[in-house]
């Protein structure tokens, strides 16, 4: 079998015994482990004179390297955060266009594939991850590098009247029709990235799928990315760690929670969540004392002003549900602006009544899979999942909200909260069916069978 080359923008080495690490770092592991292979990406640290470093575990060789300072201002914070996730989260509003910061995202493509080159060998496959490295498959070509490349963009792709947003959208563009196959997370996706090829690229879409535009053909598939439910399952069934005091009332009975767990982004719906979370305590008022909902949602980005912003705005929400709703003996909203660890989350998700998982927009969303896989069979919570969540097309039997109805989310609260336990039996084994129909590892060997299977290898030139 052909060596894998994973690719992406952080690169975290997994070492014997460590069970800390996300669901999708050990799946790419799993890969990488069969074939044996690279894992190549940047190392997170910012430095004067950027080096590149190698270790290898077992059959996997990790190379990461370090970012300037110039770069990581323009390629990282920059463009890639400040201009492609808000449009592709559908932020037009949020984004910000510099066309010397675009140049940098260029820039850093070309430089990672030139560091990539010496390293590959002619039948190596790589597997390119995320919305920072859209122009790395041209890059290799222009290197002359004809290896298999594929795709994946874990976030949403946006309909073609918001990508036009981006001032280079269709440099941008051209620069994905360099890999042989782009995996999306959800069908809708795949629609709106077929729609600029037919609408914006005068390129054409096959009834077999084959796509083509600006002198290229390649593939374009639907990969929703899954997680181990019966792992999860285990883990949670085993957690024998802190248990959270919240919840409890001082007489020591239980009070129902919910309970949320992010990165803290705007794209979340953070804020919206809060205040459906104070309507649903105002209109259902028999609720409070009764239920306490726990936000985790650790910093992230905090360089990027947008989410000095929402932290803030985030701030003064939950300071002002606390203050207007509390009681001596009851704090309504607990929101511990930290991280956890992965296994007292999900111990965390195994005692919470209720699962609210309400992005505004959201590629796939994993913690409302793994909330789901982490309940007790005889007695298992609620999912409450937002329309705008890849999860919402296999979880189709969680409550399914719009974040943007305030008072729609308060009342799948409600119900949430009064559901029978039939009831939420039946919703739990249908979507336990969806998450073992299409788990972890189906999502990596079927996109990795794809890009074996895919033509020939080929050597082209690529045109900026
Ligand atoms: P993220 O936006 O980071 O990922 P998500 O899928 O919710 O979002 O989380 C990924 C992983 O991080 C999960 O395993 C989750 O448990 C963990 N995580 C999230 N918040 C955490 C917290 N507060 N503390 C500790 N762990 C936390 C992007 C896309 C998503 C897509 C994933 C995978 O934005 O839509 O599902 O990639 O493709």
């Amino acid at each position: 079998m052909s060596r894998l080359v994973v690719v992406s923008n952080r690169v975290a080495p997994i070492r014997q015994g460590k069970a800390t690490a996300g669901g999708l770092a050990v799946g790419l592991h799993d890969a990488l482990r069969q074939s044996g292979g690279i894992w190549f990406g940047w190392n997170g640290e910012v430095s004067k004179r950027p080096e590149t470093a190698c270790e290898t575990i077992g059959n996997i060789t990790y190379v990461t390297l370090d970012l300037s300072k110039p770069d990581y201002d323009q390629y990282y914070r920059g463009f890639s955060n400040a201009t492609l996730w808000p449009v592709f989260h559908y932020r037009i509003d949020l984004a910000r266009y510099c066309r010397k910061e675009y140049e940098g995202y260029r820039r850093v493509n070309a430089m990672l594939a030139e560091k990539l080159k010496p390293l590959l060998r002619p039948d190596d496959i790589l597997w390119v991850h995320d919305y920072h490295l859209i122009p790395f498959a041209a890059a290799c070509r222009q290197l002359g590098i004809g290896n298999r490349i594929g795709f994946f963009l874990h976030i949403p792709f946006p309909a073609p009247e918001v990508l036009t947003a981006i001032p280079p959208h269709e440099d941008l563009f051209r620069s994905f029709c360099y890999y042989d196959l782009i995996g999306f997370q959800t069908e809708t996706d795949r629609l709106a990235f077929q729609d600029y090829i037919s609408r914006e690229a005068g390129g054409r879409v096959e009834a077999d799928g084959n796509l083509s535009a600006y002198g290229q053909s390649f593939c374009a598939g639907v990969y929703p990315i899954g997680v181990m439910p019966d792992e999860i399952r285990r883990q949670a069934e085993s957690y024998r760690g802190r248990r959270p005091i919240i919840g409890l009332t001082t007489e020591g009975r239980r009070r129902k929670t919910l309970i949320s767990v992010d990165r803290l982004d705007y794209s979340k719906g953070l804020v919206e969540r809060f205040q459906a979370y104070e309507r649903f305590l105002e209109h259902f008022p028999e609720h409070r004392h009764n239920v306490e909902f726990i936000q985790i949602a650790p910093t992230s980005r905090s360089d990027v002003k947008t989410y000095q912003a929402i932290r803030k705005q985030l701030e003064t929400v939950a300071g002002h549900v606390n203050g207007r709703l509390s009681d001596l003996d009851w704090t309504p909203l607990h929101y511990l602006n930290k991280s956890l660890d992965r296994r007292t989350l999900i111990g965390l998700f195994r005692t919470a009544n209720v699962g609210l998982v309400t992005p505004l927009r959201d590629g796939m969303n994993l913690v409302a899979k793994e909330y789901v896989a982490a309940q007790n069979p005889a007695d298992p919570g609620v999912l409450v999942l937002s329309r705008f969540a890849g999860a919402a097309r296999e979880l189709s039997a969680a409550l399914i909200v719009n974040p943007y109805d305030c008072l729609g989310m308060a009342e799948a609260l409600d119900r949430a909260l009064r559901m029978p336990l039939e009831e939420r039996k039946e919703r739990y084994e249908d979507m336990m069916q969806a998450l073992r129909a299409a788990d972890l590892n189906a999502w990596r060997d079927t996109f990795l069978r794809d890009l074996r299977s895919f033509g020939r290898h080929r050597v082209v030139t690529a045109r900026r």
